[in-house]
C-alpha cells in the first residue's frame, strides 16, 4: 500500500455535509460482518466497511477535508491521534469536539502536521460493552508525508494488532481485566490474510501499530531483526537494531527489515498463547514455499531508551526552565467483580483537576504510576520527549509501580486531554484536562 492513489478509497453517491464541495475522502462508521478467520465471523463496528479502515494519505500542511458518515444508532465522533489539530476537529468530546449524532455526516477540514505514522480512531467511551469504542473495528492508518522523505527502503507496509471478542475476568486479586478469544494483524488471524510477499535482497518499511483497546503486544520476525526508525511516526534520535517489539495500545513502531534470510517465515506475538489466538501474519519471500518457520524467542526484551540520544546530558530543549506537573496515577479498588475506578492526583474525570498551561512553557510531566498495571498514557494535540533521550512520542507505557517524566512544550493552544488509552481504564476516570491560560 503506498500513500499515493488513495481517493480510490472515496465513496460515491454519499449524501454529505456540504454538497457544493467535495471531501478528500469520506469515511462511513457503520455495522460491519468482519471474517477474523474461516471459521468466525464477527460483528461489529467499522470504517467503510473493512479492518482496518482506509489509509489515509495525507501531506504535511496541506488541507485537507475528511466527511465522516455515522450510520450507527449512537454519537461517534473521530479522532486524529498524533496530529497537532484544533481541540475542535482533534476528535475528543471532552475537548469540545462534537459528537457525530446518528445519521449524521461531520466534516472535518485541518491541516496535518507533523508528518509521519499517525492513525484514526474512535474516541467515545464503552463502558462494560464490548462492542463499542475501541473494541470494535473503528480504526486505520494516517499516512502523513513528509516534505522530505529520510528513509531509504523498497516496500511499504502497515500492519495493525488488534484483539477481539472480550470479556471482562476477575483477576485473582479480584480486579477485572478484559481477555479476548482472537487476536489479529490487519483484521485476519495468521493463516487466513494474504501474506506479506517480499524479495530477498529488498529494505522494508513496516509500520505497525497497536489499535488494540486493552492490550501490550510484543512482535518479532523469525529470521529477521527489526531496524527501528521511528517510534509513534517520529523519527528517533539512535535508530537500532533489536530483536522484537513492544508496543502498548495507541503506540506506532517503524521498523526497516533487510530481507536477507529467504524462506518463509511468521511475524507475531512472542507470547505463544496470543500468536495461537491468531496474531501473525506470514512473510513469504518470492519463490519460496512451504510451512511457515518460527522461532521462539526465550524472553521478551524492549527499552525505549536503546534508542536515545547519544549524549542524553545534552538536551534538545532546556529542561532546567521547565515547570514540574506530578501525576499520580492509583486504583481506588471497587471490590470483587466491580469495575475499578482510577485516579490522576485522588481524582476521577470528570472531578480531575484541569491544569492551566501557558503558551511557550515547557512542562514536564511526571508520571507516577502508584497501580498494579502498565499504563499507556497519551497527550492529544502535543509530542512530548521522555525526559532528555530526545526520544518524541504521544503515547507512552508507564510500567506498574514506576516513575517517569516527559516534557512538552505548551504550543497549541485549546483544550487538550491527556488519559490512559486503555479503554477501560480512560472509562473508569482515568482521564484529565489541560487549557491553556
Ligand atoms: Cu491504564
Amino acid at each position: 500500500m503506498k500513500a499515493s492513489g488513495l481517493a480510490t478509497h472515496l465513496l460515491a453517491g454519499q449524501r454529505l455535509a456540504h454538497p457544493q464541495t467535495r471531501p478528500d475522502y469520506a469515511l462511513t462508521i457503520g455495522p460491519c460482518s468482519w471474517e477474523l478467520s474461516p471459521r468466525r465471523t464477527i460483528k461489529t463496528t467499522a470504517y467503510n466497511g473493512q479492518v482496518p479502515g482506509p489509509l489515509l494519505g495525507l501531506r504535511e500542511g496541506q488541507p485537507v477535508t475528511i466527511d465522516v458518515t455515522n450510520q450507527t444508532q449512537d454519537h461517534e465522533v473521530v479522532h486524529w491521534h498524533g496530529l497537532f489539530l484544533p481541540s475542535q476537529v482533534d476528535g475528543a468530546m471532552e475537548e469540545g469536539t462534537p459528537p457525530i449524532p446518528p445519521g449524521r455526516t461531520a466534516r472535518y477540514t485541518f491541516t496535518p502536521r507533523p508528518a509521519g505514522f499517525r492513525w484514526y480512531h474512535t474516541h467515545v467511551s464503552a463502558g462494560t460493552n464490548f462492542s463499542k469504542g475501541q473494541y470494535t473495528g473503528q480504526h486505520g492508518f494516517l499516512w502523513v508525508e513528509p516534505r522530505e522523505n529520510p528513509g531509504r527502503y523498497d516496500q511499504e507496509i502497515f500492519l495493525t494488532l488488534h484483539d477481539w471478542r472480550g470479556q471482562m475476568l476477575a483477576s485473582d486479586d479480584g480486579s477485572m481485566n478484559p481477555s479476548y478469544d482472537l487476536s489479529t494483524v490487519n483484521g485476519r488471524v495468521l493463516g487466513f490474510g494474504d501474506p506479506l510477499r517480499v524479495r530477498a535482497g529488498r529494505r522494508v518499511l513496516l509500520h505497525l501499530l497497536n489499535s488494540s483497546a486493552t492490550e501490550v503486544h510484543w512482535i518479532s520476525l523469525s529470521g529477521h531483526s527489526f531496524y527501528v526508525v521511528a517510534l509513534d511516526g517520529n523519527a528517533i534520535p539512535q535508530p537500532a537494531s533489536v530483536s522484537m517489539l513492544r508496543l502498548a495500545p495507541a503506540e506506532r513502531i517503524s521498523a526497516i527489515v533487510v530481507m536477507n534470510n529467504p524462506g518463509v517465515w511468521v511475524l507475531g506475538e512472542v507470547r505463544k498463547h496470543i500468536q495461537a489466538a491468531g496474531m501473525g501474519v506470514v512473510v513469504e519471500y518470492a519463490g519460496q514455499s512451504g510451512k511457515p518457520s518460527w522461532e521462539q524467542p526465550d524472553r521478551l526484551i524492549w527499552d525505549y531508551l536503546r534508542f536515545a540520544a547519544a549524549s542524553i546530558e545534552a538536551p534538545a530543549s532546556a529542561p532546567e526552565s521547565a515547570i514540574d506537573i506530578p501525576l499520580v496515577f492509583e486504583s481506588k479498588f471497587a471490590g470483587h467483580g466491580a469495575m475499578d475506578h482510577w485516579t490522576i492526583n485522588g481524582r476521577s474525570f470528570p472531578n480531575t483537576e484541569t491544569v492551566a498551561l501557558k503558551p511557550g512553557n515547557r512542562y514536564r510531566l511526571i508520571f507516577k504510576n502508584r497501580s498494579k498495571e502498565d499504563h499507556p498514557v497519551h497527550l492529544h494535540r502535543h509530542l512530548f520527549e521522555l525526559m532528555r533521550s530526545g526520544i518524541r512520542k504521544d503515547t507512552v507505557l508507564v510500567e506498574a509501580g514506576t516513575e517517569l517524566p516527559v516534557e512538552f512544550t505548551a504550543d497549541n493552544p485549546g483544550a487538550t486531554l491527556f488519559h490512559c488509552h486503555q479503554q477501560n481504564h480512560m472509562d473508569a476516570g482515568f482521564m484529565m484536562l489541560f487549557r491553556y491560560a
